[in-house]
Parts: structure tokens; C-alpha cells; sequence
């Protein structure tokens, strides 16, 4: 594949259409783009509109994305779906890579992965499959302790995936900055990552790279003060019997309920946060000799 000439920085559209409430998640969707300019990179956020595949939403179709009610949470699986029928979808971690790779853009900034999910019934995110196999480097905050963050790891271990910790050695959970759990390697520098990427591609190696960063400290929320939050929502969605695609929307909006705004303005921090290293990351790979 011929090596990147701009730096570009896919976004996702989940987080806009279902991961944040309205008016902040049209707030973060643009001032995320603003970040990743300043950053002298150029961002591309990703949907689907009227059955097309958009790598670089305009401004209209980022502010239907946050307004239109019932826009369709699109995975993997439901591409083709959406494509058929013409209809408007919002992109997860996993479409949103496929679609990047596509468009030829190796760089992907997101809050949290979706990822294997406590208890039972067996329910694991497509975004961990599509990190074993699209060559995207997404750059997230971990994952939200929702999930079985031991499980998620260990799942990514068996299919491959470098697990890089920027700035840190252990894996960020997303609210929190420490899971406890270690990373693969810590890298300190946006080169470092450019590197590695670089050496995997050569490699020959299949799949993404998945670059944790966590939380700045100003807006953390110590894992035992969300834990209970945490333990009712996953007893609720339990209780109620979701199921797939239903699960982690209603975790969210729990949380988000249970925690009050101190939680959604973690969460929009730490989506800036991501999206200035993501613009470093792509910066980097533009400008590195392949
Ligand atoms: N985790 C978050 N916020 C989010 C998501 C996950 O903290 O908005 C979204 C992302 O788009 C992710 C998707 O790709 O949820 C995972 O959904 P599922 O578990 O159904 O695969």
C-alpha cells in the first residue's frame, strides 16, 4: 500500500449520534475536528448518509448525525444493510475503521473500544475482531470498566493486536487512568508509535494497533467512585435482558444518568485528549521516511 502523504484522522459518529447527549455531542464533534487541525492534521469524520459511505462529513450531515432521532448504530454487519436500503448510519469503532482503511486513512481517534462484556450472556464487540484485521491505529482511552477489561485484553492478545500504552504502563479505563492491567509496550512519543507501526507494516503483520492514552488527570473519576455506577447499570441491562447492539448505548446513558455531567465532561476531555494525540500520531506518519 503506498505510504500516507496527509495526515488524516478518522472520527467516529457513534459517540455523536448515541454515545453523548445533545448539545454536547454536536459541541464535541466539531471542536474535536478544530483540535486535530491545530494539531496540523486534517480530520475526516465518518458516517453514512443516505446509504453512502462518507469519510469526511460535512458540517450539515455532523449536525443531522446529532439531531435526527433513530439514526441506526452501524457495526460491521450492518453495513450492507444500510447501504441496501439507503439509510443514514452512525459508525462504531469497528465500521469506522473499515471505512478509514478504505479511504486510505491509517490514523482514528475514539473515546472508549467496545470490548467483551461482564457476566453473561457471551457478548463481545466487532471492534476487537476489526482491530485483529483492518491496518488502522486507533487511539482510545481504553475501555470503560462496563466491561471485562481482563477479558478484552486477553482477547486482543489471542488475535495479535499490539496493545501500546502512550505515556503509561497500564491500561487507562477509560474514566479512570489505571485498570490495574498492564499494557504491551509504553511508548512516550508520537514517533515511538509512528515507529512501531511502521515495523508491523513491514512485518507483513494484519491489523490495527490500538494506542491507549489515559484520561488527563484534572478530569479523572478514581475507579471506586464509578465502580458502583458501573455495577448498577450492568445489573439493569441484565435485568432487563438487552442484548448485542442494545447493550452498550444503555450502559452509557445509565451511566451518564447515575454519574451526572461529571461523567459527560470527562468524556469530552478525554475525546479532546485523543484527538490532539491522534493528529500528533498522524503527523508523525506523514512525515517519517517509510
Ligand atoms: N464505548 C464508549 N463510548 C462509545 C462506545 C463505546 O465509552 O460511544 C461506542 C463506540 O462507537 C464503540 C461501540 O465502537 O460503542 C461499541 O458498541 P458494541 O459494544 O455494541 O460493539
Amino acid at each position: 500500500m503506498s505510504q500516507p502523504t496527509q495526515p488524516l484522522v478518522a472520527l467516529e459518529s457513534t459517540v455523536i449520534s448515541h454515545g453523548l447527549p445533545y448539545p454536547q455531542n454536536l459541541e464535541l464533534a466539531r471542536s474535536m475536528e478544530a483540535t486535530i487541525r491545530e494539531h496540523g492534521a486534517i480530520p475526516r469524520t465518518v458516517g453514512i448518509i443516505g446509504g453512502q459511505l462518507v469519510a469526511g462529513l460535512d458540517d450539515s450531515q455532523i449536525v443531522h448525525l446529532a439531531t435526527a432521532p433513530h439514526v441506526r448504530k452501524v457495526s460491521r454487519r450492518d453495513l450492507p444493510v444500510v447501504v441496501a436500503r439507503g439509510e443514514d448510519g452512525a459508525t462504531t469503532v469497528a465500521a469506522t475503521m473499515w471505512i478509514a482503511h478504505r479511504f486510505g486513512i491509517q490514523v482514528f481517534a475514539t473515546g472508549g473500544i467496545g470490548g467483551v462484556h461482564r457476566g453473561g450472556p457471551f457478548d463481545v464487540s466487532a471492534d476487537l475482531q476489526e482491530l485483529a484485521q483492518t491496518p488502522v491505529i486507533v487511539v482510545c482511552a481504553g475501555a470503560k470498566a462496563i466491561l471485562d477489561l481482563p477479558a478484552t485484553l486477553e482477547y486482543l492478545e489471542t488475535h495479535g493486536v499490539t496493545v501500546v500504552g502512550l505515556g503509561t504502563d497500564v491500561f487507562p479505563a477509560f474514566y479512570s487512568r489505571d485498570s490495574g492491567l498492564p499494557v504491551d509496550i509504553r511508548c512516550d512519543s508520537a514517533d515511538e508509535v509512528a515507529r512501531l507501526w511502521r515495523a508491523k507494516q513491514a512485518l507483513g503483520l494484519p491489523g490495527g494497533l490500538l494506542v491507549a492514552v489515559p484520561v488527563p488527570e484534572a478530569h479523572e473519576i478514581p475507579a471506586a467512585e464509578i465502580e458502583p455506577a458501573i455495577q448498577q447499570a450492568v445489573a439493569e441491562a441484565e435485568a432487563r435482558q438487552l442484548r448485542s447492539a442494545e447493550v452498550t448505548p444503555f450502559l452509557l446513558s445509565r451511566l451518564a444518568e447515575l454519574t451526572g455531567e461529571r461523567s459527560v465532561q470527562t468524556n469530552i476531555a478525554l475525546l479532546q485528549n485523543n484527538a490532539r494525540a491522534a493528529a500528533e500520531i498522524a503527523v508523525a506518519l506523514a512525515s517519517s521516511t517509510p
